[in-house]
């Protein structure tokens, strides 16, 4: 899966993300531009390109708030192949998972054109200006705040709940979104026994604030519920079984459950979702987790049952 260095890409296999306990960690971004009307990325219509990929919770993201701020047409995306190779994150030369921007075989040669050269691990998402033809961040949770804050369209962010927001970010990172993956790649039994634990304390305490609450801060849906929602989106067809998150599934927290598809019921998100490619991407062929590469025929899952939640809560 492979790693660059000073703009070269090795698809030898970096060093474990794991610390001497077994523990995951996850790289740090470090393309960090930031779009301002000041510019000098200015938020310009047909300006940025999103490098993306289905199974990908971090892409899943920026194409949410790209959904939700009805930007589809003022941002461009490409999706890379949902299976990884000795490569990375690859394009078909047409079809689906082609890059019509600049028909790259490989991202790593969209991070190839860094300047200063890139180090670091080859990411999705990754946000392209094509004025500058320079990457401008590869941090999900900047290109989300950005297209929130600088384009047109609902504020998912607004000043007054700003703060509160933050606050739900930070948590659902830590345990929710990250909780995930440090459970399912921990490489000890004591680095999953926490991770797991972790996950679903999470999931528990949200749940019981989902029963009073409509969303995350209470009436106001916002960029905490969108940052909530692909890792709610991949748990039962995904993290329950291939990353050993199992000691309750989504559809067993009746309000989490609900409020999960109150949001895929917006509309536009069900655009951004694909659960059959979270099964193949989730359950690629990996030593570690899945040697033979097989992908599991369930669950059965009904997103589009009613969700219930449009009476106001108490
Ligand atoms: N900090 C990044 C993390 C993105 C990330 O880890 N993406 C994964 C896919 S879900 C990836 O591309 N991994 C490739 C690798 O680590 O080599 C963000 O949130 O944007």
């Amino acid at each position: 899966m492979g790693l660059m260095i000073d703009g070269a890409y090795h698809a030898e296999d970096p060093a474990p993300d794991t610390d001497a306990e077994g523990r995951f960690q996850r790289a740090k971004a470090t393309i960090r531009h930031w779009i301002t009307p000041q510019g000098p990325f200015a938020p310009d219509a047909g300006r940025y390109h999103l490098y993306a990929a289905w199974n990908c919770p971090w892409a899943h993201r920026a194409l949410l708030m790209r959904a939700l701020k009805g930007l589809q047409d003022t941002i461009s995306v490409a999706y890379a192949r949902p299976r990884r190779t000795d490569q990375g994150w690859v394009h078909d030369a047409d079809g689906p998972y082609s890059d019509p921007e600049l028909g790259v075989g490989a991202l790593h040669a969209v991070y190839a054109r860094a300047a200063p050269p890139y180090t670091g691990r080859i990411t999705v998402p990754l946000f392209w200006d094509r004025e500058t033809e320079q990457p401008v961040s590869n941090e999900s949770a900047d290109i989300v705040r950005m297209l929130n804050d600088a384009f047109p369209g609902p504020d998912f962010a607004p000043a007054p709940l700003r703060e509160g927001i933050d606050a739900w970010n930070a948590r659902i990172y830590a345990d929710v979104n990250n909780g995930v993956y440090r459970a399912g790649f921990a490489r000890s039994q004591a680095a999953y026994d926490a991770a797991v634990a972790q996950v679903f304390a999470a999931l528990d305490k949200i749940e019981d604030h989902l029963a009073a609450n409509r969303y995350l801060m209470g009436d106001t849906f916002t960029e905490a519920d969108i940052r909530l929602f692909p890792t709610l989106a991949r748990f039962d067809v995904a993290y329950h079984y291939a990353f050993k998150c199992n000691i309750r599934r989504l559809m067993d927290y009746p309000n989490l459950w609900a409020y999960a598809r109150e949001i895929y019921a917006m509309p536009g998100v069900a655009d951004t979702v694909a659960f059959d490619i979270y099964k193949q991407g989730y359950f690629s062929q990996s030593e570690l987790r899945n040697p033979l590469g097989i992908v599991p025929a369930g669950p059965v899952i009904d997103w589009t049952a009613p969700h219930g939640r449009d009476h106001s809560r108490a």
